[in-house]
């Protein structure tokens, strides 16, 4: 079967001049599990890179997560933290973060500042210039910048493992498909329809994407240690046998996918 997909990689897109002169309005739905040491400074640095953006912050946790979102919230109104009941995970964090967004283009973002806010507009603006329905933020493309980033061997190796086989599976070089920094409009996530509740819906979105013919296009995005909390995927020997599970369940599904079973 022939597949036509159109994956661009971009090395370094500047933010448009229209970007920055019209702001055009997008919806940032934050998943958090008790982030209570990031969550502000991540809301502050938000708030100011993208001052038009609709913010939602859906805690599943307990910690003091939404309480803060919440205070915040008061003197934004941008922003609207909700506590995410029966959350199982984040894919079903971001799936009730896409109901209750109302704008329509949305983008992701995770609360423990890896990522950096400020490279929100580069993110997003491939989707306002119409040449992309799907941005990857990627951390491993040459350009981007990872250099405060210690290195981590399961890590490393569960990322090559899992974007070459998402590669083959696609036929187009995928350099991230596991980033937690993603942009998308609403029609195209209808059309990829992802199913995962936990972290498996990462891959889901770049590779259902490619093979509906969605445009993909890859930007580079800066990428850090953990700014505080601990990992979903927990610490020492339950974070390698989180990611062991969980990087087996991406080669299945992807897998899955492919042959058009799931
Ligand atoms: N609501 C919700 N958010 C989650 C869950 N697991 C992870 N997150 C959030 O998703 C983002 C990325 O998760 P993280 O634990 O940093 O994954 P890692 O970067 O692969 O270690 C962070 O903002 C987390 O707080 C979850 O079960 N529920
Ligand atoms: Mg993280």
């Amino acid at each position: 079967m022939e597949l036509v997909i159109d994956c661009k990689i971009v090395q370094q897109i500047p933010v448009s001049a229209d970007f920055n002169r019209f702001k055009p309005p997008f919806s940032v739905i934050i998943a958090c599990l008790n982030e209570e040491d990031t969550i502000v400074e991540c809301l502050e640095r938000l708030t100011k890179s993208v001052p038009e953006a609709e913010i939602l912050v859906m805690h599943g946790g307990k910690d003091r997560t939404y309480e803060l979102a919440r205070n915040f919230a008061q003197s934004h109104p941008n922003v609207i933290a909700v506590r995410n009941e029966n959350d199982c995970g984040k894919g079903s964090a971001i799936k009730a973060g896409i109901k209750r967004a109302s704008r329509d283009v949305i983008c992701q973002f995770d609360a423990d500042l890896q990522f950096e806010p400020e490279d929100m507009a580069r993110v997003v603006s491939p989707i306002f210039e119409k040449r992309a329905d799907v941005v990857i933020g990627s951390r491993f493309m040459k350009s981007a910048d990872a250099s405060t980033y210690g290195f981590s061997f399961f890590r490393t190796l569960g990322n090559r493992v899992v974007n070459l086989w998402v590669s083959l599976l696609c036929g187009q070089s995928m350099t991230d498909v596991t980033t937690g920094y993603k942009a998308w409009t609403r029609a195209a996530m209808q059309t990829i329809n992802f199913r995962d509740n936990g972290f498996v819906y990462e891959v889901e979105i770049p590779m259902r994407a490619c093979l509906k013919n969605l445009r993909v296009v890859q930007v580079p995005v800066k990428y850090h240690d953990r700014q505080g909390g601990i990992s979903g995927h927990g610490t020492g020997l339950r974070e390698v046998w989180s990611l062991g599970r969980t990087g087996f369940r991406i080669l299945m599904t992807a897998l899955a996918i492919r042959l058009r079973r799931n």
